[in-house]
């Protein structure tokens, strides 16, 4: 475990919202709400209000087997009828739901009534292919309208849908099938990024070899690529010709409130993804409340997150939250910086964004071309910004809240992860905001740093980050490991308290500072990425014996990797080896694997039993003191 934090930020500056923010705010007195949080049944019973429930729970929260809490008992609900179906009988009915943009500048645009009509005909095709309420359908999908309507789909009938992120490459792709045994692929021809077309069908092909359980692969065209579809098993059809004929009204599934919703896989500290499963009424209430208190969503915004759909950023706070609380979600394809570094600004410009959500790398990156090209429009008509992802350093803090909101926009920074499900320590916007800290738990929320036996830590001192009360949007198993499950989260400290892998510090106003994971994952450009996949892929080439890696701080990705290798007799280190192993390793994983140094070693530290260890790697790389190494080898 990493307990090398102890660092002491100098952070002291401190932003205030001004009075037309402050005028138009759902919650604003901060210090109530989150005394009225601390009766969490009430507070979220009264939260859940806001939905159109088949049935209304009996008890808000049955705790009575923890840490498989349940919530809303017995209520019926479905995820989908609350998030299109409801707004076509009111004066949202021909609102813009999604706003599809392009780096190209070209647009698609989806009224709630437009969406509902091709929810339902998806789901109607879905239903012919023999998919029922429980069968999971996995997708391989760029951003693009057609993910936001399968996704809808499925949890319109009940399936579980589990989202392949478009920019995993084979290996990491086929181990989700496969884990999960979906039945169903929805897939592209490709995606558009920074000038090209990533041809994604060609994987998909690669990944399908070998993934028996799926009955269908289902192919969207979405950049008219020519791409061949397979003569296999007659098992591929194109989306268009798949739903040709399907009525566009279909009666929404009554889902129990514990119904699995969907699977996102997320890396461990174990070279296996883990696939977090979250249910449908507590991940609905959670999510729309705290998008709503966080970001303060009022009709007329034009909500956009930068997030990709295939990250749980994407699952909350692109898709469910947005069209749950009725507002218009902009979903946007391509690189930040093509055609020009302008690109973002000239969207929030043409469109008119109002709330935009987006990771501190993406700001970095921006931050590089300087001030530039956001003065270059008008972004005038943004009122709160928000990061996720990592912490965000104080000056790209700086950059964004000047640059960007013009010292008018307070800057949301959102704590939280794909186990959560929704935001857990964040400011609202009437909070005022010191440059670096996620500031404190939401209302509803019971956040705490604390040392190895559970007891709370001094004010400035790092500890572990722990949530010491049960919230409706957090993941109620990991699929198929309820062991690991337990093990990961519910074990490190004494008493039944949830254990995020993170390491915290609080200062003297009881603000959160967080310092990155205690584990051995690492955060590559906000993307969460386990040290030993990557060890594995270093492994599975021919010149490489063994492989240790660590993270290495990057001025743009955050984190990149750094990696120790042994190799086999007769190999060295040479530049085309080391090409040649970078590529392979994004071949293995995806280009989510950046690498950033490779070192040759002819030993890596290891305890007895085997383990390396990567603490005494990292302290020895950062000059600093290794610490406790008694379990070191000889
Ligand atoms: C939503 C998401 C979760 C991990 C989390 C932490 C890091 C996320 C952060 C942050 C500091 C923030 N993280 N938001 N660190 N400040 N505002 O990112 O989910 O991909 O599961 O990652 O990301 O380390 O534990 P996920």
């Amino acid at each position: 475990m990493r307990h090398d934090t102890d660092v002491l930020l100098n952070e002291e500056r401190v932003f205030k919202p001004g009075q037309e923010i402050i005028d138009v705010l759902h919650v604003k007195d901060w210090e109530s709400e989150i005394e009225k949080g601390k009766d969490i049944e009430k507070y979220w019973a009264e939260k859940a209000e806001q939905f159109v429930w088949f049935k209304k729970w009996d008890k808000v929260l049955d705790d009575s087997n923890e840490p498989f809490y349940k919530w809303f008992v017995n209520g019926k609900i479905n995820m989908a009828y609350n998030a299109v179906d409801r707004w076509i009988t009111t004066d949202k009915r021909n609102q813009v739901a999604v706003l599809y943009v392009n780096e190209r500048g070209h647009e698609k645009k989806l009224t709630y009534y437009e969406l509902y009509r091709e929810v339902n005909k998806f789901a109607n095709a879905l239903k012919n292919l023999g998919v029922k309420k429980g069968d999971v359908v996995s997708t391989y999908l760029p951003m693009c309208p057609e993910l936001m309507v399968v996704l809808l789909a499925c949890t319109k009938i009940g399936a579980i849908h589990s989202v392949v992120y478009s920019g995993l490459s084979v290996g990491a792709f086929v181990e989700r099938i496969n884990d999960c045994n979906a039945k169903i692929l929805i897939t592209a021809d490709g995606t558009f990024r920074r000038g090209k077309i990533i041809d994604l069908k060609r994987v998909s092909d690669e990944a399908m070899l070998q993934c028996p359980t799926v009955e269908t692969v289902v192919v969207v065209k979405h950049t008219g690529i020519p791409i061949e579809m397979s003569e296999l098993s007659g098992r591929e059809i194109f989306y268009e010709t798949l739903i040709e004929g399907e009525p566009a009204e279909l009666e929404a599934e009554e889902m129990d409130a514990e119904d699995p919703l969907f699977i996102l896989y997320t890396s461990g500290s174990t070279g296996k993804p883990k696939g977090v499963l979250h249910t449908t009424a507590g991940y609905m209430v959670g999510v729309a409340t705290t998008l709503n208190n966080v970001f303060n969503i009022h009709d007329g915004d034009l909500w956009w997150c930068t997030g990709d759909i295939g990250w749980i950023t994407g699952h909350s706070f692109l898709l469910y939250g947005p069209l749950l609380l009725g507002t218009t979600t902009l979903v946007y394809e391509g690189a930040p910086d093509y055609p020009n570094p302008g690109a973002w600004w000239s969207v929030v410009e043409k469109y008119g964004v109002t709330k935009l959500y987006t990771a501190p790398t993406a700001i970095r990156h921006l931050m590089r071309f300087g001030s530039k090209y956001p003065n270059l429009y008008n972004l005038s008509s943004l009122k709160i910004l928000g990061t996720v992802g990592e912490p965000i350093n104080p000056e790209a803090w700086m950059w964004f809240y000047k640059n960007v909101g013009k010292e008018k926009c307070p800057i949301m920074d959102t704590w939280w992860q794909t186990e959560t499900g929704m935001h857990m320590i964040s400011p609202l916007p009437i909070a005022p905001l010191k440059p670096g800290s996620a500031t404190m738990a939401l209302p509803g929320i019971d956040a705490d740093v604390v040392d190895d036996e559970g007891n709370p830590v001094p004010v400035g001192k790092g500890g572990l980050l722990v949530i010491k009360k049960p919230w409706p949007a957090m993941f109620r198993t990991l699929y198929n490991d309820e062991e690991k499950f337990i093990n990961t989260y519910w074990k490190e400290v004494p008493g039944c308290v949830y254990t995020a892998g993170d390491i915290a510090r609080k200062d003297e106003d009881g603000y959160f500072w967080i310092q990155g994971r205690s584990d051995d994952v690492l955060k590559i450009a906000g993307h969460r990425i386990g040290t030993s996949e990557v060890e594995s892929a270093f492994v599975s080439h021919p010149a490489v014996v063994e492989a240790a890696v660590i993270g290495k701080s990057d001025p743009i990705k955050g984190e990149v990797i750094k990696a120790f290798v042994i190799l086999k007799e007769g190999y060295q280190l040479k530049t085309q080896l080391i090409e040649d192993l970078s590529r392979h390793v994004r071949y293995e994983l995806g280009p989510v694997a950046v690498l950033g140094q490779i070192t040759q070693v002819d030993s890596l530290p290891k305890t007895r039993s085997g383990k390396i260890m990567r603490r005494v790697l990292r302290a020895r790389d950062r000059g600093e003191d290794v610490g406790d190494i008694s379990t070191l080898e000889e």
